[in-house]
């Protein structure tokens, strides 16, 4: 069956698409469209036309699966402008996510019909794009410059409510009556001339008022540091009030060229389905029974113990939390309300929310209020025999059935599991810190965890918005041990003479947020330290002894200002230089470019050796644990899918090229030199 048809109702074409999933502009559904509008524009006795999908959705966007592939059909600009030059009044109907693509779709009809709970929007930004099919000239035209930017540059859908009072919707329907009112919209408004998108003028606004664009620029800054597509969306959005509409269509399809067919665009793209592939366990059966998780138990009321608890409580689950001491276990629940009640002052949250989530929460002192719990996670110091005295006692009290997991970031969960006698109900939860904010979560498999344990995980991960990666059993898992390689390298190169702010340099201009001696002075370099200003056996006990603990104290790594702004450090340098003399360390000058190799291509054999192992399923589940846990830069799509970008035969060069100098922990991985000998690549 074809996946557009149309009905008659009296004299209103209404013009239906049925591709599921998401009824995604494939180029069926562009023919289809096309079509569906020449068969309105032949037929006397259709007087109106309504464009609606069945299915869960209006289309949410071009059909990402055919970017990069030779061109099929007519284009959607073709298909759009068919759509918008007739005289017969043309209707979106719109329920679900108006998407990108689906978006524009809705654009080019005359009028916007939606349901209350639908939304709207140009998410192409995130696919490091502008939108392609004319979006960014019509909707400035319809809304005005200042409205459509942060659509177009920051790409956050609207509410349908939002979208009616900007004027991008003209009607808001009924929830479950949308077809029926969408035709009797367009009824009313046959005879009548018909408003076209491309000839609005409310973009006027940008015109006259120019200093909204610089002004959006300044507010947003940081945010898209680094990022191509939204200085081309601010762009397109201004030329739609400086030119005409057709020179301004042809200025946005020239910048959407350049980002299609760069590194940026392809590697969100791939981030894009990477993020859907890791929600898929490959030898588990999706449709497996699930455990209900009714309410969730955790140990701990510390910052990790209060942020894992936040996500339940936000979600609607009951939370058992308990602590060791009443005055830790008031000010774990104290902060919990805190930072509830400093989203709510920021409007994120209603004080009915509030309440209604702390209300769902039971402080308590003893382990035996878990016994009910479906799910228990530790939070607790990361220490394998406390962590197996938790887990022999929580097998004595949790009932049956119960998922037992624990927070660890790095220790084995098997033998986490093995102080139970139901391995086969324990895994590891991950967490990154902030809890209640970091998005991902890498659920750690145990040689014995059951597949429903493994799955239910999974779900309830969405249920609580995380992003959630499988990992299996290894020290520091996916992200951690990743990460030690690339901090080894760091505090080798600067004991070999490379400056520590070049370090740091190297990663920000690489678009992480952060190095990590800034990271250190952000932490504290006092955490974990002996407190013996005496005993100075590394670089950062003599900071310490000379009171430079970070940020807190003013100095660190680096000295701060007020404003803490940074400056390198004369004296630390010298600091790192007798360290390095007394260690036989010759110290000499060393690129940055030596400084990125050294820090990004061991991360990439780590990776490598994580698949090797078995210890990720896919290369693109790494990319997704760095970009959501470490700030790995989006658009370069994860350390693997860069790894691609920069050949891995480059990557195999360069480690070979400092040999010796990665030190005697360094193992090349197999899976990495066979790939990069063989031309091939990870994604
Ligand atoms: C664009 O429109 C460019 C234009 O300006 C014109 C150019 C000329 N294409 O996310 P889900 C798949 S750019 C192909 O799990 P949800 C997805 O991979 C596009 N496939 O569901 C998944 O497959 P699988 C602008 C797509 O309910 C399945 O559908 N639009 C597309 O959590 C279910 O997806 C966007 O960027 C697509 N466009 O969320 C919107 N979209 O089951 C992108 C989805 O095999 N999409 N799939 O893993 C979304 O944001 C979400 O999918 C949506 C539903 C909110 C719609």
């Amino acid at each position: 069956m074809s996946v557009v048809t149309t009905e008659r109702h009296g004299d209103v074409l209404v013009i239906v698409s049925d591709n599921p999933p998401v009824n995604a502009l494939g180029a069926a559904v562009r023919q289809g469209l096309v079509d569906g509008v020449e068969e309105a524009l032949g037929d006397d006795s259709v007087k109106a036309v309504v464009v609606r999908c069945d299915g869960r959705t209006f289309h949410a966007g071009a059909d990402i699966t055919e970017f990069g592939k030779p061109p099929q059909g007519p284009s959607l600009g073709e298909a759009l402008d068919k759509m918008e030059a007739g005289d017969k009044p043309v209707v979106a109907a719109i329920h679900g996510t108006a998407l990108g693509g689906g978006c524009e779709v809705a654009l080019a009809c005359h009028y916007r019909v939606a349901v209350p709970s639908a939304k709207l929007g140009l998410p192409e930004v995130k696919l490091g794009l502008i939108p392609g099919a004319a979006g960014t000239q019509r909707l400035p035209r319809v809304v005005g410059a200042k409205a459509a930017l942060p659509m177009v540059v920051i790409g956050d859908p609207i509410s349908a409510k939002k979208a009616k009072e900007i004027g991008l919707v003209d009607e808001i329907v009924g929830e479950d009556t949308l077809a029926e009112d969408a035709i009797a919209f367009a009824r009313s408004k046959i005879g009548q001339p018909v408003p076209r998108s491309s000839e609005g003028t409310a973009n006027e606004d940008g015109v006259k008022d120019p200093s909204i664009f610089d002004e959006f620029r300044q507010k947003n800054g940081r945010r898209l540091r680094g990022f191509d597509a939204p200085e081309a969306g601010i762009q397109a959005v201004k030329a739609a009030g400086e030119m005409s509409y057709a020179d301004g269509v042809k200025k946005e399809r020239e910048l959407f060229m350049q980002l299609m067919t760069g590194t940026q665009s392809a590697a969100m793209r791939h981030y894009f389905f990477a993020e859907r592939a890791a929600n898929k366990i490959d030898d588990i059966d999706p449709n497996i029974d699930l455990i209900p998780i009714r309410k969730v138990g955790v140990i701990g009321a510390g910052t990790m113990g209060g942020g894992i608890s936040m996500n339940f409580l936000s979600a609607g689950i009951p939370v058992t939390i308990v602590e060791m001491q009443q005055d830790a276990l008031d000010r774990g629940t104290g902060t919990m309300r805190k930072n509830y009640e400093r989203t709510a002052q920021r409007g994120r949250m209603t004080d009915e929310q509030v309440e209604q989530a702390m209300g769902l929460l039971t402080p308590s002192l003893d382990y035996a209020d878990f016994a009910d719990c479906d799910l228990v996670i530790e939070a607790v110091f990361e220490n394998m025999d406390i962590k197996k005295e938790v887990f022999a006692k929580l097998d004595g009290i949790v009932k049956q059935g119960a998922i037992l997991a624990s927070n660890t970031s790095y220790l084995n969960v098997d033998e986490i599991a093995s102080a139970t006698s139901r391995p086969e109900y324990v895994l590891g939860l991950h967490f990154f810190s902030p809890a209640n904010v970091m998005k991902l979560l890498e659920i750690v498999r145990g040689e014995k965890t059951a597949d429903d344990v493994l799955m239910t995980s999974m779900k309830l991960a969405k249920k609580i918005g995380k992003i959630a990666v499988v990992a299996g059993v290894c020290p520091g898992f996916i992200g951690n041990r990743m990460l030690s390689p690339r901090q080894q390298q760091a505090q080798k190169l600067i004991m070999e003479g490379a400056n520590y702010w070049d370090v740091d340099d190297v990663l920000l201009d690489f678009g992480f947020p952060m190095g990590p001696f800034q990271m250190s002075d952000l932490a504290g370099l006092d955490i974990g330290w002996h407190r013996d200003p005496e005993r100075i056996e590394s670089v950062r006990d003599a900071l310490c002894a000379m009171d430079r603990r970070g940020q807190k104290t003013g100095a660190g790594y680096y000295d701060y200002d007020e404003a803490r702004n940074r400056t390198p450090s004369d004296d630390v340098k010298k600091v790192i230089a007798e360290f390095a003399e007394k260690q036989g360390i010759e110290q000499r000058e060393i690129s940055k470019e030596e400084i990125k190799e050294r820090l990004l291509y061991p991360m990439v054999n780590e990776g490598a050796l994580i698949l090797e192992e078995g210890m990720s399923q896919r290369a693109s589940d790494i990319d997704v644990v760095w970009i959501n846990g470490y700030g790995w830069p989006l658009y370069t799509g994860g350390p693997m899918f860069w790894a691609d970008t920069v050949g891995l035969d480059n990557v195999v060069a360069g480690l070979e090229k400092h040999g010796d100098r990665l030190g005697e922990n360094f193992r090349m991985s197999k899976l990495l030199k066979d790939k990069a000998a063989a031309g091939e690549k990870f994604n």
